[in-house]
């Protein structure tokens, strides 16, 4: 295997057992604080990022880490990085909405050449490595390339966080997209599940605004190794940077770029 894959995944299930056991106890042992209005931060979000870390520094200390709780921690050797969301889904975990992950994506000048998605609650341990396909668990995973277009389809979205900017683009999105045929969306609350999930074909297509790049990282390598076609709002690659993501197979991602469209703000077409 891999041996950074191996690293990873190690990382991964480690920071899972923390938040696992955290999620069993009761709510008043565990310290939450705000960062921001509606933003959480919990003693199980920097548990679980400082356990990735120490894995991390005991077989690759020389490589970069950027994590969402410690930010920018350089090493000797920067072009190795590994973006890490030690808990992607902290308002689910908070609220005891048994729906979260830890994600970890290995980045080598700037390409993702390793992804891990780990769900602690269902033991699902999504991970891909570039060129090499992408499992759940021992699985090989294929997205759903029969669908053609969006009718009938269920996409997961996620609100956007920046609510004076882009609420009102992201509501205008959701109905030009039902207006389009699309049947239901989901809004799960872990943005890496929801590729994680494109990539396993539970859903058929998936869009956020305003992602960092570890919430979407190692779940954007996940559903394109899995086939998936990712973009940003008008077809670039760029998503990464932005945070702007669209995914699905190529006809879903097509269809929900024609769709939304007609709603971009100025700064959602960059
Ligand atoms: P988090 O749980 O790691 O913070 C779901 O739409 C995505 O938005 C998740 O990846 C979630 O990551 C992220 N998110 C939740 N609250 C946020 C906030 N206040 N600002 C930015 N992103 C947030
Ligand atoms: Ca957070
Ligand atoms: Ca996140
Ligand atoms: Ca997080």
């Amino acid at each position: 295997m891999n041996p950074m894959l191996n690293i990873a995944i190690r990382a991964a299930r480690k920071a899972g057992n923390i938040i696992a056991k955290g999620y069993e106890l009761a709510p008043q042992d565990t310290q939450v604080s705000n960062k921001g209005t509606n933003d959480y931060v919990t003693s199980v979000d920097k548990a679980a990022e400082e356990a990735i870390i120490e894995v991390i520094r005991k077989s690759y200390p020389e490589h970069a880490i950027v994590g969402e709780e410690s930010g920018v921690i350089a090493g000797e050797n920067n072009d190795i990085q590994w973006v890490i969301d030690p808990l992607d889904g902290t308002t689910n975990f908070v609220k005891r909405f048994p729906h979260f992950s830890v994600s970890i994506a290995i980045r080598v000048n700037g390409r993702t050449e390793v992804g891990v998605v780990y769900d602690p609650i269902r033991n699902e341990l999504f991970t891909a490595v570039r060129g090499e396909g992408a499992k759940l668990n021992e699985f090989r995973l294929r997205i759903d390339n029969e669908r053609r277009d969006l009718n009938g389809s269920v996409l997961a979205t996620g609100f956007p966080f920046k609510v004076a900017k882009h609420r009102n683009a992201h509501l205008n999105m959701i109905e030009a997209l039902m207006n389009n045929g699309v049947a239901d969306f989901r809004r799960t609350g872990s943005a890496a599940l929801d590729l994680a999930y494109v990539a396993s074909g539970r859903i058929d297509g998936y869009f956020e605004i305003g992602l960092k790049p570890w919430d979407s990282a190692a779940g954007d390598l996940i559903a394109r190794e899995a086939g998936a076609l990712v973009t940003n709002f008008v077809g670039g690659t760029d998503y990464l940077k932005s945070g702007n993501i669209v995914a699905g197979n190529g006809r879903v991602v097509k269809e929900i770029l024609n769709s939304i469209q007609p709603t971009l703000t100025d700064e959602l077409k960059a």
